[in-house]
């Protein structure tokens, strides 16, 4: 008999840093989605494989959950009654449905009005303590650090080594389920924790000869909030792209490594290009994310115009966010489209259906 799944440290337990007698602290995260495109790559009249890793499809709708379930329990572990998160909104939901999960308070320091509605109003239903900061991201970030030190709460951001641990199984889930790496990886990147953990785990398997190749890993920004494109942290991000507003990128060095290690590069997106990949996947392929996620596509889809990446490549991009905790974006993107109201008869509705055929 076959044992319901019940998450991601169950499945890698051997691959990360429980003992027997922890308490696991889980929603069945992991086990997400790899699907591959099918109509973009004929669109663009390109002859690659195109897999999307749908993150979104995370209990709380984001790849944080990964890192959560594994930060969450080591913090129950140690014996912690509260944990903390600045937060551009993810993060923020995964920790207050990961507390709820252990029993324990969650405190979330959020930008004032920068974040998507999903979010906010996961992060009230999981019963969290939300504190808006008069400031972006990268000041809450600061303000959480310091705090520590002052309050018995532990840090669950991703400086939290854990979370990176729990967020490498991603790369073990793609190759497990292709049996080999891909040939590029591409992410959207803000605190740049996510392509770290990744590499981190394609790393591992790689040593422990689980599969012979390593990807390129490739990192895109939002054009307002590239720091790695520009080689330093930037002082007041802006992109429409909430989850990614983020100028002091937490995972520098590692982000660095990876990047370099991999032979990858880094590259910035504007906020139109970012929306129209976000469309593209919703209308050709069924494939809604956040905007942020579709910072990956955007990307590859650009890195393949140029040839940077060659015809015959398999990629995987992931998308980090569902589109539905931004359905503010969503609505704006399909402003155009304006539902047409009519009568309640048959005919009315027939009339409807022929006109739009
Ligand atoms: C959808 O929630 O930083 O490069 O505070 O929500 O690992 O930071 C979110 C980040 C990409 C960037 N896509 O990942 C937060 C937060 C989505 C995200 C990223 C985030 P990292």
């Amino acid at each position: 008999m076959q044992k319901h799944y019940t998450g991601l440290i169950e499945r890698y337990r051997d691959r990360l840093p429980v003992s027997a007698s922890t308490r696991i602290i889980s929603l069945a995260e992991g086990a997400t989605p790899l699907i591959q495109l099918q109509n973009i790559p004929r669109m663009i009249g390109k002859d690659v494989e195109i897999y999307v890793k749908f993150e979104g499809l995370n209990p709380t709708g984001s790849f944080k959950d990964r890192g959560m379930t594994m930060a969450v329990t080591k913090a129950v572990e140690a014996g912690s009654q509260a944990i903390i998160c600045a937060s551009t909104g993810n993060t923020s939901a995964s920790a207050a449905a990961y507390a709820a999960r252990a029993g324990i308070k969650a405190f979330v320091l959020i930008p004032d009005g920068k974040i998507a509605l999903g979010k906010l109003a996961q992060t009230l239903m999981y019963n969290a303590t939300i504190i808006q900061i008069n400031g972006n991201f990268d000041q809450g970030m600061e303000l959480v650090k310091e705090v520590a030190n002052h309050a018995p709460v532990s840090i669950v951001n991703s400086i939290n080594p854990f979370r990176l641990e729990g967020q490498k199984t991603a790369a073990f889930e793609i190759v497990d389920e292709l049996g080999f790496a891909p040939d590029y990886h591409c992410l959207p990147v803000g605190n740049a924790g996510n392509i770290s953990a990744y590499w981190k785990g394609y790393n591992e398997y790689a040593t422990d000869r689980v599969c012979g190749n390593r990807p390129v890993m490739c990192g895109y920004q939002a054009a307002g909030a590239a720091p790695f494109v520009a080689g330093h942290p930037i002082e007041n991000p802006e992109t429409v792209a909430t989850a990614i507003r983020i100028g002091n990128p937490q995972s520098w060095d590692l982000a660095i490594a990876a990047q370099q290690e991999s032979g990858g590069w880094f590259d910035k997106f504007t906020d139109q290009q970012i929306l129209a990949a976000q469309k593209m996947l919703s209308q050709f392929e069924g494939i809604f994310c956040e905007p942020a996620s579709a910072a990956s596509l955007a990307g590859a889809l650009y890195d393949l115009s140029t040839g940077k990446i060659p015809e015959g490549s398999k990629i995987v991009c992931t998308l980090t966010g569902n589109g539905i905790k931004d359905p503010e974006i969503a609505m704006q993107q399909c402003a155009d489209a304006k539902p047409v109201t009519i009568e309640a008869n048959l005919d009315a509705v027939k009339r409807a259906i022929l006109d739009s055929m």
